[in-house]
Order: structure tokens, then C-alpha cells, then sequence
């Protein structure tokens, strides 16, 4: 007779691939021998370790699809997915740093870079010598981002940007910035999107940390303020226009996000049904009542769909045959159940589920920022809508 895995319950990890299990396996190792020791601790004293990205790039973790040749190690999409799972796992905040630094900057770099920009930055980037992050949302446009106001003027030489970013993940720490703004004084391409690479050592270029978080607080967030801050040439992306370029980058870092909050949503699970099978009220295992069962069942049957979806979906970019509208889907689905399953498991462990110990009220205040960024479930929700009727309703206009 077949077994059934209360874990995997329709085996998709025995479809992966030799490479893509190796992969994982060396994540799952990392993150809960050298993560998860120090995960509650972070969390509630606000700590970004700073060797973490230098422990990741010694396992080769950081930008993993990038070609060797640039320093990455030139793995599938799926791998970079079973990463991003076994990272959030543990806290959402590390997935964070993982997937800016590689979706959002390395990314942009090795599809849209010169030569010169893969050579001088990706290396260093993989190595976590350099550690990056992308501006895009700005204070008064978030889930409008078409809408931003800050410029890039053409000059001799090079471009001068003025304006502010917001809600910028990485940016207290980064050395450089991804930075999307609007061309001006720049003929046809005048009020076009562009992105640029700026340095962190440019003058006028700032990146204040934003407090009081209570997501994601083992992960540094802040602001990028530019003052005249001039760029040259040679760190523009020379041919991408639009918001295209920062869209693509979201692509990437969608996808990662719908295999992290599978991790977090099978870590709240796990978490749960240990605690109701050894937890005793009225003489008998909270486990052995209907109720808390049917819980468990259907925090089960979220996780495979998730898990089926996440697996699918990256078979798909793996073969090239995937579309913007299926990462929206998953990433709306996967964070939202993820987010369910959370608040769920922190009920069944009743006051104990309220204590940073036992690590699911962890994942449920971080679930509200994944569930939000990268485009709110909303937000995918009229992407999809969008897509099934011909109707744009991001506006009233119709
Ligand atoms: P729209 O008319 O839909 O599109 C404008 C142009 O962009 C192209 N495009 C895409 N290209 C590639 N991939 C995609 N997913 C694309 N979506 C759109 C589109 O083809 C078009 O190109 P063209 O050549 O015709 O001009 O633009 P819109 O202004 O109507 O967009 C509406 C909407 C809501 C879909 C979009 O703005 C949106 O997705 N908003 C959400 C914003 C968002 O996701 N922000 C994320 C900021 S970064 C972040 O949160 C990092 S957190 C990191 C961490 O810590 O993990
Ligand atoms: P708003 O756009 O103001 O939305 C507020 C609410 O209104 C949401 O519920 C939304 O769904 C809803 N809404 C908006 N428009 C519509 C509509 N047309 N119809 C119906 N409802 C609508 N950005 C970066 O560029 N880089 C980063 O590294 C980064 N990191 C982040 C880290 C954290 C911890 C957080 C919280 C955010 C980060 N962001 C980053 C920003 C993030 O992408 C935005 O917060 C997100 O896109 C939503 O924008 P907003 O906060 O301005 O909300």
C-alpha cells in the first residue's frame, strides 16, 4: 500500500530533479541549523546578522539563475523557488534580503545590464561583497507605481535624479541601488521610465532606516532620497523603457515569494499539529477533537494546492512558457492562504501562540507584509480580472 506524507501529500518533491533536490537540501541545512537558532532573537530585538548574506553566498544561494560566468551557478527557476521556500521557512525577513538581492537586483543587472554592468556588479553581487536593492514604490504611489514622480534629468555625461523612495527593502545596508525614475530634458525619451544603478557613495544619495516595524523586523527596510544625485552613463540600463523594466524584475521576485509563503504556511502547520497532539485539555489531546482536525485538514489540502502551484509554475518558467498573469495568481493565492493558514495555527496554540518561542505569531506579522508587497493581493486580484474580462478596474474609468 502507498503511504500517505502528511508533509506532501501528492509527492511533488519526488518530481524534482537531482540538482533542484541538492539544492534544496543544502537550503533546508543552512536555514534550520544556522537560521532558525537565531531567528526569534532577531526578531524581537530588530537584528539583520550581517554574515547572513555572506553565509549565503558561501552556499551558493544568491542569484542562483544567473550564468556561472557571472557568478551565479546557473540553476533553474525551481531551485531559486525551493531556496526561497526553505529561507521562509524560517522568517520572511531573510527571504526578503534573498530575493531583493536576487530577483530585484541581479536580476535587472543580467537582463538589461551592459557587459561592463554584469561584469563589475553581478560577481560582487553573487559573492555578497556587494549588497543591492530596488527602488520603485514611492510615498504617494505604491500599487500605482506609473504614477511616480521622480525624475532623471539628461545631462552632460550622464543623468541627475531627484525624489524619494519608500518602503525600500535593504536600502540602510545596501551599496547600490536599482532606481526606477522618469527620463526628462531627454527627447524621445522623455516621461519614460528608466532604470539606473546607483552607487551608494554618490552625493546626495541617502537612505534613512524607517522603526517600528512589527513585520518583517529582522529585515531592514528604509527610504532613498535623491538630491541632485548624478549617474553617469555607463550606469543606465541602455535599451529597457517603461514599466516593463521594473515589472520584470517583479516577475522574478513574485515567483519567490509564492514558494516562500508556502515555507511559512508548512512551518505554521508543522508547528500546529505538534502542538495539538501533545497539548491535553479536558483529558484528551486537542488533536483527537473534530474541530481541530478539520483545521488540520484544511491547513493540508491549501498546502498541497500551494505546493502544486509553486512546482507547476516554476516548471513552466524552467521551459519558458510562463506568463506574468500565472505568477499573479500564485502569489495572490499562496500568500493569502499562507496568511489564513498562519492566523489559524496561532488560534490552535491558544496563549502560547502569541509568544515569539514558539514562532507562528512570527510568521503571521510577516505574512501581512508579503501578503502586501510585491503587489497587493488586490492588486494580483484586478491583474487577474483584468485578464479574464478585458476590463481594466484599476481606475473607475473603465
Ligand atoms: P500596465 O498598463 O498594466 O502595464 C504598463 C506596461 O508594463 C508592462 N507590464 C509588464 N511587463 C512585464 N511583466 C509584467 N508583469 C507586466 N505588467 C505590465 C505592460 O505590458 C505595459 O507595457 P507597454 O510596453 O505596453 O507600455 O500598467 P498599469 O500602470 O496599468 O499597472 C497596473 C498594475 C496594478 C498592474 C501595476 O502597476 C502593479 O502591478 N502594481 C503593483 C506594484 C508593485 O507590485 N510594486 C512592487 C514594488 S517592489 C516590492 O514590493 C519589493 S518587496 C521585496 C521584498 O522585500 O521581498
Ligand atoms: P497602496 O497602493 O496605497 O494601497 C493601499 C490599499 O488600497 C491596499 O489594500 C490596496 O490593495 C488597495 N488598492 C490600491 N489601489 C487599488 C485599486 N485600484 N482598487 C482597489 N484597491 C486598491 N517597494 C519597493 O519598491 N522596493 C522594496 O524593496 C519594497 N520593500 C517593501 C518592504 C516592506 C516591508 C513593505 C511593507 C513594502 C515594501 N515595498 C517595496 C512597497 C510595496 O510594494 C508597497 O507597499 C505595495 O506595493 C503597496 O503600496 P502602498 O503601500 O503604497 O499601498
Amino acid at each position: 500500500k502507498n503511504s500517505f506524507n502528511t508533509d506532501d501529500a501528492y509527492q511533488f518533491e519526488s518530481m524534482l530533479g537531482e540538482d533542484d533536490r541538492m539544492i534544496m537540501e543544502t537550503a533546508r541545512d543552512y536555514a534550520q541549523s544556522r537560521l532558525e537558532p537565531r531567528a526569534c532573537e532577531a526578531n524581537q530585538d530588530e537584528i539583520f546578522d550581517m554574515n547572513i548574506p555572506k553565509e549565503m553566498a558561501e552556499l551558493n544561494l544568491l542569484g542562483v539563475v544567473v550564468p556561472e560566468e557571472y557568478g551565479g551557478i546557473g540553476a533553474s527557476y525551481t531551485a531559486y523557488g525551493l531556496i526561497a521556500r526553505e529561507i521562509e521557512r524560517v522568517d520572511s525577513a531573510y527571504r526578503s534580503f534573498l530575493s531583493v538581492q536576487s530577483s530585484l537586483v541581479m536580476h535587472p543587472i543580467n537582463v538589461f545590464g551592459t557587459e561592463e554592468q554584469k561584469r563589475k556588479y553581478l560577481p560582487k553581487l553573487a559573492a555578497a561583497e556587494l549588497i543591492g536593492c530596488f527602488g520603485l514604490t514611492e510615498p504617494d504611489h505604491g500599487s500605482d507605481p506609473g504614477s511616480m514622480v521622480t525624475t532623471a534629468t539628461k545631462t552632460n555625461g550622464g543623468w541627475v535624479l531627484n525624489g524619494a523612495k519608500m518602503w525600500i527593502t535593504n536600502s540602510p545596508i545596501a551599496d547600490l541601488a536599482i532606481v526606477w525614475a522618469k527620463a526628462k530634458n531627454a527627447g524621445a525619451d522623455d516621461g519614460k521610465i528608466m532604470g539606473f544603478i546607483v552607487e551608494r557613495d554618490s552625493d546626495g544619495y541617502s537612505a534613512p532606516t524607517t522603526h517600528n516595524k512589527m513585520s518583517l523586523r529582522a529585515s531592514y527596510t528604509g527610504e532613498l532620497i535623491f538630491e541632485d544625485v548624478f549617474v553617469p552613463d555607463a550606469n543606465v540600463f541602455p535599451d529597457i523603457r517603461g514599466l516593463k523594466g521594473p515589472f520584470t524584475c517583479l516577475n522574478s521576485a513574485r515567483y519567490g515569494i509564492v514558494w516562500g509563503s508556502l515555507g511559512a504556511a508548512e512551518n505554521c502547520y508543522q508547528r500546529a499539529r505538534q502542538y495539538v497532539m501533545e497539548r491535553k485539555q479536558f483529558g484528551y489531546p486537542l488533536a483527537a477533537n473534530q474541530l481541530i482536525q478539520t483545521k488540520l485538514a484544511n491547513m493540508l489540502t491549501d498546502i498541497t494546492q500551494m505546493q502544486l502551484l509553486a512546482w507547476r509554475l516554476g516548471n513552466l518558467k524552467d521551459q519558458g512558457q510562463d506568463h506574468p498573469t500565472m505568477t499573479s495568481l500564485a502569489k495572490r493565492n499562496n500568500c493569502g492562504r499562507a496568511l489564513e493558514i498562519a492566523r489559524i495555527a496561532r488560534d490552535m496554540l491558544g496563549g502560547n501562540g502569541i509568544t515569539g518561542e514558539y514562532r507562528v505569531i512570527h510568521h503571521v506579522v510577516n505574512l501581512e507584509s508579503v501578503n502586501t508587497y510585491e503587489g497587493t493581493y488586490d492588486i494580483h486580484g484586478l491583474i487577474l480580472g483584468r485578464d479574464i474580462t478585458g476590463i481594466q478596474s484599476f481606475t473607475p474609468r473603465g
